[in-house]
């Protein structure tokens, strides 16, 4: 068995004019499925690696062999945290959460604005390529955390809920340098009901 680049649940053009086609279609088509080709080509020799989810693997690393251990945390983690960053996105989406989740969020960040504002700072400082992260802490609390490259919050121990890649491939083609631009315009594109059902999980 090997791992299928998931399909993008909407069209390519879905997020415009926040996110645009062509960035869309090159991240996904062409980066996404370059992070699943090279986790296949990782566990080549190590079928008894295949019946894991990538969760798993990514969740015991020291347990998978030194010798295809940066390849697995690398394209692995490019090849899940990708999976999971397009569904936390819609057309129509943005605005706030609702519910329970709006509720911890006030109480761990005192209000959405100030949620928000925190995390956009996280994305914006990232230095070189990685994500920003809200996660649920081994202790069940709401955090921001930021990973370099592919690193993923699952190989610490924590669950994300809602992802953001800040890599240039996200958004060089129409955002160039410009990256707290693009951080702030994809709160528009934000899907809060997979948000809140990361929560729930
Ligand atoms: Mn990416």
């Amino acid at each position: 068995m090997s791992f299928e680049l998931p399909p993008l649940p909407y069209g390519y053009d879905a997020l415009e004019p926040y996110i645009d086609a062509q960035t869309m279609q090159i991240h996904h088509d062409k980066h996404h499925q370059a992070y699943t080709d090279k986790l296949n080509a990782a566990l080549e020799k190590y079928p008894d690696l295949q019946s894991k989810s990538v969760e798993e693997l990514l969740k015991d690393l020291d347990s998978v062999p030194e010798e295809i251990r940066s390849a697995v945390r690398n394209h692995g983690g490019g090849y899940f945290n990708h999976s999971l960053f397009w569904l936390m996105m819609k057309k129509g989406g943005g605005g706030e959460p609702e519910g329970d989740l709006a509720e911890a969020i006030r109480g761990e960040f005192d209000s959405f604005a100030a949620f928000k504002e925190k995390f956009s700072t996280a994305a914006a400082t990232v230095f070189g390529s990685g994500w920003a992260w809200l996660v649920m802490d081994k202790s069940g609390e709401l955090a921001i955390v930021t990973t370099p490259n592919q690193d993923s919050p699952v190989s610490t121990g924590q669950r994300p809920l809602l992802a953001l890649d800040v890599w240039e491939h996200a958004y060089y083609l129409k955002y160039q340098n410009r990256r707290p631009e693009y951080i702030e315009n994809w709160w528009q594109v934000v899907n809060w009901d997979q948000v809140e059902e990361n929560f729930k999980a």
